[in-house]
């Protein structure tokens, strides 16, 4: 039988997350401040999941709680660094490994919430920016001192945030059998307390309860892990791109234009995520360009139960498309797809307001093999400032540059996101929500402009 199995094993691709924090490519001392690199680079192993597809832990709590400890014990390595100085770790630390029973994960340790250099609400905006990229919160609470105002602050952000957590009493190692705030914690068996209890303070236990660990003697670790695993999303089967839009034996038509922007040899994203979906539910796909959609129209015996154009054609498909016919984009159909359809449509009344001198931000997901041709950069602008009659100030970015503060825009219109992963397009739609910044999407801004976006929502009706 093979002993010492490991428990975690370092991918050598390295954090790719959007954000500020420090990134930790695995072949780099974890011990060292400062030898953590900022930015973000591909991953350096094909195979290796993308670290935007990874599970997010991330640990919180105050100063010298033991986050970074408990980070240790939980990965098995040195990954923080730990101190009995108060505030040693200035800022996120990512690091994406593979750790059992969990599978991919990116672990992100946080600086103390209650760190004297940030304060009031720019320490909550912070701790809001890596909560929006992650997916399970561990609180981790000094026993010996027990529950201070700033980790019932962080429960709080976690609540609001709907992130599923646990509480980590950790040092228990320090008050032995009897911890230091509640008789009712060590009744628990396997170090787990179900949730009706309250905590010290009075507040109730997080729907996922509370455990008892030190991180010195590795007490409570194990279940730690076992907790988190039971606290891992559910990926749901039925989220596709075109849902009952074209089921079983019917026929979606997709006008996919091979104009100069369309790569060489190939169709985009998300015309091949649309073929695909409509082929997972049973339904037949018919690609035509424009020029051939009213001829493939007329060659059916029955109606298509749905067509799905290229937003920039839109206005012209929708005048062959009978209005019986339902119409929409493959823009919208990813914004749905990807989670920001709603913020999109919310975001759209923010274009009535737009007057001169204000800033637009372009933001798209990819750099070096854009699909999207200059539509963010050139057509979209023009189009926005016709519309709107306004002087606008326009600013653009692409892959990685996505910027953390946006306070300055009126609003941010970010592309399909076809090329970047659902998490990384949700962090920045998160980031403009929480800063009061209006979210929209390329399909649904020009459909707005060319006064086709309420045909295009109608055709999800049925989805
Ligand atoms: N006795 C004991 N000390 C701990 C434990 N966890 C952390 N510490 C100590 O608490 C101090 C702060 O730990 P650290 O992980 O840097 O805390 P952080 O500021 O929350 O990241 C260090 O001196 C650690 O050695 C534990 O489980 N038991
Ligand atoms: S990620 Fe954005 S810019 Fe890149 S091809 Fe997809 S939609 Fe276009
Ligand atoms: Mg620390």
């Amino acid at each position: 039988m093979e002993k010492d199995v490991k428990l975690t094993k370092v991918d050598t691709s390295v954090e790719t997350s959007p954000g500020t924090d420090q990134t930790v490519p695995a072949s780099v001392s974890q011990n060292v401040p400062g030898t953590a690199v900022p930015g973000a680079a591909a991953p350096a192993n094909l195979n290796a999941a993308a670290s935007a597809n990874r599970i997010h832990i991330g640990f919180f709590g105050c100063r010298n709680a033991g986050k970074s400890s408990v980070v240790n014990a939980v990965t098995g390595q040195d990954l923080a660094v730990v101190s009995g100085g108060r505030g040693t770790t200035p800022e996120p630390v990512s690091k994406a490994m593979e750790l059992l029973p969990l599978g991919p994960v990116v672990i992100i340790d946080t600086p103390g919430f209650d760190d004297e250099g940030a304060l009031g609400e720019l320490r909550v905006k912070k701790t809001k920016q890596i909560l929006n990229r992650t997916d399970i919160a561990v609180l981790v609470v000094d026993e010996t001192t027990g529950m201070k105002e700033d980790d019932r602050l962080l429960l709080q952000l976690f609540e609001e945030k709907k992130i599923p957590h646990v509480i980590v009493w950790n040092k228990c190692d320090l008050s032995g059998k009897k911890p230091a705030f509640s008789d009712r914690q060590t009744r628990a068996a396997d170090n787990w307390e179900p949730c009706e209890t309250d905590v010290s303070g009075g507040l109730p236990c997080t729907s996922a309860g509370a455990l008892r660990v030190s991180a010195v003697t590795g007490e409570g670790i194990e279940q730690l892990k076992n907790r988190l695993g039971t606290l891992m999303p559910k990926e749901d089967p039925s989220h596709t791109v075109t849902g009952a839009l074209a089921g079983p034996g019917q026929t979606a038509i997709l006008v996919c234009p091979i104009d100069k922007a369309a790569p060489k040899g190939r169709l985009i994203m998300p015309q091949q995520m649309t073929i695909r979906s409509i082929l997972d539910a049973g339904g037949l796909a018919m690609i035509v360009q424009e020029p051939q959609l009213a001829k493939a129209i007329e060659g059916l015996k029955e109606p298509p139960s749905i067509v799905i154009t290229d937003s920039q054609v839109f206005a012209s498909v929708s005048r062959v498309v009978p209005e019986s016919i339902p119409l929409t984009s493959f823009s919208i159909l990813m914004a749905r797809y990807k989670g920001f359809l709603e913020t999109s449509l919310q975001g759209i009344h923010a274009l009535q307001s737009l007057k001169d001198g204000d800033r637009i931000l372009m933001a798209e997901g990819c750099t070096h093999h854009r699909q999207c041709g200059d539509i963010g950069t050139v057509k979209i602008p023009n189009w926005l400032r016709k519309y709107t009659g306004a002087k606008l100030s326009i600013d653009t970015c692409s892959g990685r540059d996505f910027p953390e503060d946006l306070t300055c825009y009126a609003a941010v219109v970010h592309c399909g996101g076809c090329m970047i992963t659902e998490r990384e397009v949700l962090y920045r739609m998160k980031c403009s929500v929480d800063q009061n910044v209006p979210f929209i999407n390329y399909g649904i801004i020009i459909a707005q402009m060319t006064d086709i976006l309420d045909r295009s929502i109608r055709a999800l009706e049925k989805i």
